[in-house]
């Protein structure tokens, strides 16, 4: 397979190793009414790469190939979550105090379930990640090994935070990694083009970067 009009040029992958990963298309960083939103952002580019992100999971999905999803979240004693990331953001909101769709960023409350359209099927694979790069403190690496994965089509939110940390782990751990520039956004439009941009430039130095109608034409079905 390949992607012909791929930047900064073609990118070839394999459908045996080539692994779609969504980066935590969550209810609380999408949804009206969540975490994000609390937090004076402007959820509506986020809403807006839905139908993009189920493109792209339906064109996996009929391929029958490797789907990972990951979700943001911590342990409900914070645990796995140092003082570092919990006293970052606003003060009135942290990260385990109660938030509009139950305790903000907690594993196993409302808000940190993938939304409804883009819900894991029984046979995909889901990371709780405690981090921004899918990569810290995860299986994500032995699941990647197992499965012989080499390539990674990269989507989600947000493009400069997790999106971005996910892809330079990736890149430095030896992936081949296109991002899907369509189907990732960013509470702040200005970022997201800059990380698209950043991500390619230099040969692409992170990585390549497409749109979903030419992700899902180079995939066999
Ligand atoms: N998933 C992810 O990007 N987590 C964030 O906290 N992103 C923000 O942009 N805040």
């Amino acid at each position: 397979m390949i992607i012909d009009d791929a930047q900064p040029f073609p990118f070839a992958f394999e459908e045996d190793s080539c692994a779609l990963l969504l980066i935590d298309m969550q209810r609380d960083f999408i949804e009206p009414g969540g975490f994000g939103e609390s937090l004076g952002n402007d959820v509506t580019p986020l809403l807006e790469i839905v139908p993009a992100v189920s493109t792209l999971l339906d064109g996996f999905r009929y391929n029958n190939l490797c789907i990972i999803h990951t979700r943001e979240c911590h342990q409900p004693d914070l645990s796995d979550c140092p003082p570092s990331k919990r006293h970052r953001g606003s003060p009135a909101r942290r990260i385990g105090d109660p938030g509009p769709m139950g305790r903000i960023l907690i594993d196993g409350e409302p808000g940190a379930d993938i939304i409804a359209p883009l819900a894991p099927l029984p046979d995909e694979i889901v990371i709780t990640k405690p981090g921004k790069g899918a990569f810290y403190n995860t299986e994500l690496e032995a699941v990647l090994q197992s499965n012989a994965i080499s390539h990674l089509i990269v989507a989600g939110v947000t493009t400069e935070v997790c999106v971005q940390s996910t892809m330079r782990e990736a890149n430095d751990r030896g992936y081949d990694c296109l991002l899907a520039t369509d189907a990732t956004a960013s509470y702040f439009p200005e970022f997201k083009k800059s990380t698209i941009d950043m991500i390619r430039a230099q040969g692409g130095i992170v990585g390549w970067t497409a749109t979903v109608d030419q992700i899902v034409n180079a995939l066999p079905l």
